[in-house]
């Protein structure tokens, strides 16, 4: 090759060689087929966008975003264009209406250097664009270019989830909207919004305004780690948090909202446990209503519970009609989880409750529980989904199972012919998880699940026949907030994991490839979110390793995990800043015998975000 070609090559931004060389086309998640051709679209103001059916939700959702990037002029109804005039240069055509049948929310891009067209059937026609965007690289003001290529889409599962817990911290009605937004462009398609727990109720629920007046807001919060042997026993903020809530104005406004980008909200209402900021509001739905119950300020479980009594199942079900009328979806999340009994051994209540209904003991009231409010669910035509503890003593007959403590739970449901949903914090979807061992990462949980791990999870366990593996509907990650008091790190506990997870639940795991995704896309991915407005974990240098390595001769070719970051470094053990040697070709070592070199990076982005200091040993 030319010495000049080459220095041209490597001049070119990273985006573009991403989209040109890569063979997904730097699209994420990777399509199951793409066919790069040579040549590029050049959009215009003067580029035509013709349309179907211009009152489709998926064409309004365009419309907005050539609006908000200052891109094309028109929109154009084909319907008042002579089929004879149609012009064929310099358009963008997006058919929803069309004989073809693609797969479920799938669709087809072509694009060459006079046409780009989408064909899609509804959510197929939004996953289209959402791929055509991620191509598009802005030129100048109104103008933009496209890669030429063919691609052929469809997810691997139906359920693509995301969930946010708004209970132990809560995040505006702006916050949720800019959380949808990035779930959209990678294709998830439900948000799981955790809106109760011990530590706050969160939903206006307008025949018991005490769950919001009382149970949203809290007298303190503990800081510091709640378990563990870093814990600090005794320490709070001193500062009392809330009362924040939604009210159901805002509830229907995000609802509406991830319906305009095809995402179903899941909301989830907690019962029989995690729900001591309820028991809080309305003593008489717990065993013990002189006991004096107040909203959680700690983390961890509690062991007061809704009471099974008449009382308490009959304003659950009030609670619930509201919920119901709320949310449109086909699935309400009824909890389940973590309920440990105590208060029910010690309740004289259930002790009868357990001989008049012939239960076998307190682990039949929890499914005696579950069980009444399924069915209350289902004859409303809602269907219920459970944390796998709705396994324990008997399953509800129609539950949805989220398997979260391994895949034990999800492998019986599916096994018992129940649909199932695949988030164990072993396969790395507990995005409240620390993101690497380096105490340098931000106080969490604890756990570990590094981008690695969470990429190279697979739903579907082989255990399953293939007519039970049919039952794992999907995959979601979930973003539990005990630790989590900000958006800003919320977003970075959320990517760029979330994006891992997307790959997960829609692509085939044949197009699955981690050094592909990792060191090509994610690269450039990261740039973009960032000009976007979102904060994420700055990935330490692709070739960094935490690791001591012995020779007396090294090479080391380390670059940017982030698009126009820089990877800085420092050879005897200070903290490397903006200040020290660019790492810009491979670096050459020669260690002396007996000797050592101390290689600290860090990459800084052109937005100032840092990553960790990464550690490297170089012994002789
Ligand atoms: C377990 S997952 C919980 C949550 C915590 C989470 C922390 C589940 C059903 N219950 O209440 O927030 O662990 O990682």
């Amino acid at each position: 090759m030319k010495k000049s070609l080459l220095l041209a090559l490597l001049a070119l931004p990273l985006s573009l060689f991403a989209q040109k060389e890569d063979p997904n086309m730097g699209i994420i998640p990777a399509p199951t087929s793409v066919h790069r051709t040579r040549g590029e679209f050049k959009l215009t103001p003067e580029t035509l966008v013709l349309v179907d059916s211009p009152n489709h939700k998926a064409i309004k959702f365009f419309k907005d975003y050539l609006l908000k990037n200052n891109l094309a002029t028109s929109v154009t109804d084909m319907a008042m264009i002579d089929p004879k005039k149609m012009p064929t240069k310099n358009v963008i055509v997006l058919s929803l209406n069309f004989k073809d049948n693609l797969p479920a929310e799938g669709y087809e891009l072509h694009i060459d250097e006079n046409r780009v067209e989408i064909k899609g059937h509804g959510a197929g026609m939004f996953y289209g664009m959402q791929s055509l965007i991620q191509l598009i690289n802005k030129t100048s003001p109104g103008s933009a270019t496209i890669p030429c290529g063919n691609i052929k889409d469809h997810p691997r599962f139906g359920y693509r989830g995301m969930h946010l817990d708004v209970a132990r911290h809560f995040f505006d009605v702006a916050f949720v909207k800019k959380y949808i937004d990035v779930m959209a462009f990678y294709k998830l398609n439900t948000f799981h919004w955790h809106l109760t727990d011990d530590q706050g109720w969160r939903i206006e629920i307008k025949k018991y305004p005490k769950l919001t007046e009382i149970g949203s807001k809290r007298a303190q919060t503990k800081i510091g780690r709640a378990a563990g042997p870093t814990a600090i026993p005794d320490l709070y903020d001193n500062t009392p948090y809330g009362p924040y809530f939604y009210t159901q104005d805002q509830i229907r406004e995000v609802v509406e909202y991830a319906s305009s980008k095809f995402i179903n909200v899941v909301p989830e209402i907690e019962m029989p446990s995690h729900a001591l900021a309820a028991l809080a509001a309305y003593p008489e739905m717990g065993c013990d209503p002189g006991k004096g119950y107040k909203v959680g300020e700690t983390w961890g479980g509690f062991d007061d519970v809704f009471c099974p009594t008449d009382e308490t199942f009959n304003m659950l079900y009030d609670i619930l009609r509201e919920v119901i009328d709320l949310f449109p979806g086909k699935y309400i999340h009824a909890g389940g989880d973590e309920c440990n009994k105590v208060a029910w051994k010690k309740s004289e209540f259930c002790r009868q409750l357990i001989i008049d209904k012939q239960l076998k003991n307190e682990d039949g009231i929890q499914s005696y529980f579950m069980e009444k409010i399924e069915k209350f669910l289902n004859t409303r035509g809602v269907q219920m989904i459970g944390w796998d503890e709705i396994l324990e003593g008997g399953l509800a007959p129609n539950a949805v199972v989220m398997s979260w403590r391994g895949e034990k739970g999800g492998i019986a449901a599916a096994q018992l012919n129940h649909d199932v949903i695949m988030t164990p914090a072993s396969g790395g979807l507990y995005f409240d998880h620390a993101q690497s061992k380096s105490s340098q990462e931000p106080l969490s949980i604890g756990g570990f699940a590094p981008l690695e791990k969470v990429y190279n999870y697979e739903p579907v366990p082989s255990v399953l026949s293939k007519e039970q593996a049919k039952h794992v509907i999907g995959v979601q990650a979930n973003l539990w907030t005990e630790y989590i008091a900000t958006p800003s790190k919320a977003e970075y506990m959320l990517l760029p994991r979330m994006l891992a997870l997307s790959e997960s639940a829609w692509s085939d795991p044949k197009d699955k490839d981690y050094r592909n995704f990792s060191q090509s896309r994610v690269a450039h991915h990261l740039a973009v979110l960032d000009k976007m407005g979102y904060n994420y974990r700055v990935p330490t240098a692709v070739g960094a390793s935490d690791t001591t390595m012995k020779g007396g001769k090294f090479k080391l070719e380390l670059s940017s995990p982030v698009e126009g970051a820089t990877v800085h470094y420092t050879i005897d053990g200070s903290e490397p800043s903006e200040n020290d040697l660019v790492c810009s070709a491979p670096l050459e070592f020669t260690v002396p015998e007996r000797g050592a070199i101390t290689l600290k990076t860090i990459v800084i982005t052109s937005s100032g975000k840092k990553s960790i200091v990464n550690t490297m040993k170089l012994e002789n």
